[in-house]
């Protein structure tokens, strides 16, 4: 992310030269194109170009074989794509080249700064307009089930990668807690604890951080709450033990290290739009029409590639999302 104070022209293009640095060590993934749009969301999502016999269901309520403790799979990494064929951004990029103010406001430095960062145990605390409001520990959310998808993931700032998540859908969790009729949007919140989070006691931003969603939203079928990647746990610098991901939206909207949600009738402030109202919006869908104030957002660097690629509106999930916005001017509700 980026301060309208703190901007320096050279920020969005940093990662090609970041590329050039490591690209001695990548290893480009070889993923099988997927024939075909699939028919509907649930085939979309759960078609994963990994080897037959080797599908790692992580959920072990599911398949009787019972995930580490910390719900990772332990099977070698497999070849990863989304569902267009397009390839998993490489796991030492996915883990080495973060946004994590708490951490630092250095990409590189998130990783050796989190590195210590203790996600055990821990416990989301439902609540608010719901009938049962509950706290999970984290292995109460495992035991929800978890899933594999393979998501684009688009930053604001013009980068993008390809994430093979795994983790327990946003939607499984809030029917358990049965949100009251009044229920209209979800805020989340991340972990205020400045000795853990040693960049909380700088104000570069205010803390704790905080996201929203819709009600609709949060509740759709393709927003995560994600516990790990490449069937890992999370590491501390990519959100542990678990972070949300809506996948049609810029990066900032899928908060780290979730220790708060909560269901109210008001749209709830948000981190990044209290901010700075003009260039980062509560609604923060991917659209490549819709420009950033400093920033065109019609194309983005794919994290591994050479060449620019075309930002895609909703990041490419406007079959599956675009319903959602019907009735909403995009360019005044960005
Ligand atoms: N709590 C918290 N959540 C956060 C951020 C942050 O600084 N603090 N950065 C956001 C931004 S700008 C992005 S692009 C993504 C980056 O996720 P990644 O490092 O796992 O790729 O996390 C988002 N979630
Ligand atoms: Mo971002």
């Amino acid at each position: 992310m980026m301060k309208p104070d703190s901007i320096k022209s050279n920020e969005i293009t940093d990662e090609s030269e970041y590329q050039q640095r490591h690209q001695w060590r990548r290893n480009f993934l070889r993923g099988a194109i997927l024939a075909g749009t699939a028919a509907t969301t649930t085939m979309l999502y759960r078609r994963l170009a990994v080897p037959a016999g080797s599908i790692r269901q992580a959920a072990g309520k599911q398949t009787g074989s019972q995930p580490a403790a910390d719900g990772a799979v332990t099977q070698p990494m497999p070849d990863y794509a989304s569902p267009e064929g397009e390839s998993a951004t490489d796991y030492d990029d996915i883990t080495g080249y973060n946004n994590f103010y708490e951490f630092s406001t250095s990409k590189e430095g998130v990783a050796p700064r989190a590195k210590n960062f203790v996600t055990r145990p821990w416990t989301v605390e439902v609540t608010g307009l719901v009938h049962k409001p509950r706290t999970f520990d984290l292995d109460e959310l495992l035991a929800l089930g978890v899933e594999e998808r393979v998501y684009r993931f688009r930053c604001v700032e013009a980068w993008s990668m390809v994430i093979p998540w795994i983790g327990v859908p946003l939607s499984r969790l809030l029917s358990l807690v049965e949100p009251m009729g009044n229920a209209g949007f979800v805020a989340f919140q991340t972990l205020f604890d400045p000795q853990r989070m040693p960049n909380q006691r700088s104000s570069v931003l205010p803390w704790p951080y905080v996201e929203g969603l819709r009600l609709d939203e949060a509740l759709h079928p393709l927003t995560l709450l994600s516990t790990g990647i490449y069937g890992k746990s999370l590491l501390p610098q990519n959100g542990a033990p678990i972070r949300l991901v809506v996948p049609w939206k810029y990066g900032f909207k899928s908060i780290k290290s979730v220790v708060k949600i909560r269901l109210v009738e008001q749209q709830p402030p948000t981190t990044w739009s209290d901010y700075a109202p003009e260039e980062y919006g509560f609604y923060s869908n991917v659209n490549p029409g819709v420009a950033h104030p400093r920033w065109s957002q019609a194309r983005e660097r794919r994290i591994g590639e050479w060449s620019m690629r075309n930002t895609l509106i909703f990041n490419g999930y406007a079959d599956q999302v675009g319903s959602l916005y019907s009735n909403l001017d995009l360019r005044r509700y960005f």
